[in-house]
């Protein structure tokens, strides 16, 4: 592995998330003094330089076309709770969260914001949001408690529930089939390393289409896979906690052919769903004008970008990855004949999640250009948003698009009058929205946009204390409090646009 390779690995700046807790059975229309707060709003809490003129506000130009899906996502294991019940097995969050020392202030999805129990309440709030998508995740071992056999009936009947509730409230159901909850006991055979994985991923994909595969009208195979490689196994800040460049980028090659496979199973099992990957794509801007900083960020952007955005929509891995990679490495000697042509096998859709972008120096280490919001990894740069989709669009064709996370942690508190007043997540939203917008007056076929995320809830390795939610969850009481920008959303969604 080269130096430039190494020295972008220390210096990678960890992704992960929070969130926490708090509030009440009251909806979106119930929420009177939450409303009312609406109206003045101290914003001092974004420190971005601003028009001061300039307040968002739903009902002004950039309309959205008819039909575009305004959505919210969450993740199974980030709010569920319910870790021993219904036949659910243990996951590799449960068996990392329970380690001492991994997560801030030992919390566990264990509990989260007990979304197995208050389901109906959630999809409630979906309603009065008028959320037009919902993307959830499955649970593997739900569905599977070990990763392998006969389907939990008890744990499939879980998500038809829920996606029979949104189709009542008229929510378009988006799945997705693994956001990082490795059933444990496949980690116990090997986890990502082991190739047979991905064909057990395969096999549970089958299950859950053919269960539920006649109501999910859009499905996702893989969160994030990046975050699994690089959080995973480089940092180990997330489960399984490892620190091994070459087991990584093992994982990353098993992780797209279980992408690969898993359409062919839904091609496989017949219906009319679509399906695509889900990646968390950061634009890279060099750091400077030097020849030397251009070459780090094409570098830089082939293992941020090119390495899932190429193998799974041209069918190659790019050179330039591979090179650095080396012909020895674990990954380039775990490529098989046919692999690359499971991987890129068609897909319906992309789903691109945008948080930030990465300022790459010549020496293949990042810099910050932008504030950053809670998540100190998160720089705010609404314009990255533009250039991310437009980028894919530019690069891999008109491929539709759908934006399936944005958002950031904000400081939410619960105040005496029952509100919370998250502003910076309005004015975020908003810039970001525009983006999209602006993205798609310029020709991205952009089909729906979700925002990270419904309910504040466990963000990894940070536990509860960033709060990413629309929705203020009080978590010793579980109460649901709709923050301001819930409202806000709302009313975008009413209006059809900012
Ligand atoms: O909470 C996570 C989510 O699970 C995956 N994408 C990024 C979010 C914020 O860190």
């Amino acid at each position: 592995m080269s130096i430039l390779t190494r020295r972008r690995l220390l210096r990678r700046a960890a992704l992960s998330a929070t969130a926490t807790a708090a509030a009440t059975g009251a909806g979106l229309a119930g929420t009177a003094a939450a409303s009312a707060a609406l109206a003045g709003c101290d914003e001092s809490r974004d420190d971005r330089p601003r028009d001061p003129r300039s307040q968002p506000a739903p009902g002004g130009a950039l309309r959205f076309p008819p039909g575009f899906g305004w959505g919210a996502a969450t993740s199974a294991y980030q709010i569920e709770g319910a870790a021993k019940e219904d036949g659910r097995g243990e996951s590799v969050w449960d068996t990392f969260s329970r380690t001492p020392g991994r997560v801030r202030n030992g919390d566990t999805g264990d509990v989260a914001a007990d979304h197995y129990h208050r389901y109906v309440e959630d999809l409630d709030l979906m309603r009065e949001l008028g959320l037009g998508s919902y993307r959830f995740s499955i649970s593997w071992p739900r569905v599977q408690a070990d990763g392998t056999g006969a389907p939990n009936q008890r744990g499939l009947d879980f998500y038809r529930r829920l996606i029979d509730g949104l189709h009542e409230r008229g929510i378009a159901p988006m799945a997705t089939l693994f956001h990082w909850d490795l059933p444990q006991a496949l980690q116990d055979r090997g986890g990502w390393e082991s190739r047979d994985v991905a064909q057990r991923f395969a096999d549970y994909a089958d299950h859950v289409f053919r269960a539920l595969g006649d109501r999910v009208p859009v499905w996702l195979t893989i969160n994030e896979p990046k975050t699994v490689v690089q959080n995973g196994y480089l940092h180990g800040h997330h489960a399984p906690g490892h620190r091994d460049p070459q087991a990584a980028y093992l994982v990353a090659h098993h992780l797209q052919l279980a992408h690969g496979l898993a359409v062919r199973a839904l091609r496989a099992a017949g219906g009319d769903g679509r399906i695509g990957p889900a990646f968390n794509l950061h634009p890279c801007y060099p750091a400077d004008s030097s020849p030397g900083a251009a070459e780090a960020t094409r570098l830089y952007d082939g293992y941020e970008n090119r390495l899932y955005l190429d193998s799974a929509l041209t069918g190659r891995y790019p050179e330039d990855v591979l090179a650095d990679l080396g012909p020895d490495s674990r990954m380039v000697r775990g490529i098989r004949d046919g692999d690359l042509a499971v991987i890129s096998t068609p897909v319906d859709l992309v789903a691109v999640q945008y948080y930030t972008p990465i300022y790459v120096t010549a020496e293949g280490g990042t810099v910050r250009r932008w504030p950053t919001s809670e998540a100190e990894w998160q720089q705010i740069h609404p314009d990255g948003m533009y250039d991310i989709l437009t980028r894919v669009t530019r690069d891999y064709g008109p491929i539709p698009l759908t934006v399936t996370e944005n958002g950031l942690p904000t400081p939410d508190t619960l105040a005496d009058d029952g509100t919370v007043d998250d502003a910076g997540r309005i004015r975020f939203l908003h810039d970001h929205l525009a983006a999209a917008h602006r993205a798609m007056a310029d020709g991205v076929p952009l089909e729906s946009f979700h925002v990270w995320s419904l309910l504040d809830n466990f963000e990894w390795a940070e536990g509860y204390d960033q709060r990413w939610g629309l929705v203020y969850v009080d978590y010793p009481t579980q109460r649901r409090i709709p923050k301001r920008s819930a409202h806000w959303y709302r009313d975008v969604i009413a209006a059809g646009g900012l």
